[in-house]
């Protein structure tokens, strides 16, 4: 009973405020979602088994869902020059703020890819994290020459 008295008290009221007008309100902040500082090209002058290198970079986004960062290989493994099958695996293991996780190129399959994604935070928008992906050489080279491949970082808000 009481309950019905106050609804129809409050629908008086606003039938009542002919003069109200409605502002409409907004703006926008320009997104930013971004890796930088991190070197491109990283050379294993002598590849063996058990070579590390770690790639420094660093990592912002403002998205307020946050942002998913992918790990993608082009050829699956460090690709012998001179045979597109004959290589020797490699993983990628990327640890950023809350960023944890591992990419396997080791069986030579083209474009393979390892991701996560997790929420926005202050920390992240603003200053950003700083971040590392540590490589290393898992398998023994059979085949002199030269190895190569292509690892791309994406970074993508959410
Ligand atoms: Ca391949
Ligand atoms: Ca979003």
């Amino acid at each position: 009973m009481n309950k019905l008295i106050v609804i129809s008290a409050i629908a008086a009221l606003s039938s009542g405020s002919a003069l109200a007008e409605n502002l409409n309100v907004g703006g926008a902040v320009e997104s930013v979602c971004e890796v930088s500082n991190i070197a491109t090209t990283h050379y294993f002058p002598a590849l063996a088994l058990g070579n590390t290198k770690t790639v420094n970079f660093d990592l912002k986004c403002n998205d307020v869902d946050g942002a998913t960062l992918t790990l993608t290989t082009s050829e699956g493994h460090l690709q012998n020059a001179d045979h597109e099958d004959r290589g020797v695996g490699y993983t990628a293991h990327l640890t950023a703020g809350p960023y944890d996780f591992t990419l396997s190129a080791e069986d030579g399959t083209n474009d393979q890819s390892a991701f996560q994604s997790n929420g926005g935070s202050n920390t992240l928008a603003t200053t950003g994290v700083t971040g590392m992906i540590d490589l290393e050489v898992t398998q023994t080279p059979v085949y002199a020459g030269t190895y190569a491949d292509t690892l791309m970082l994406t970074v993508t808000a959410n």
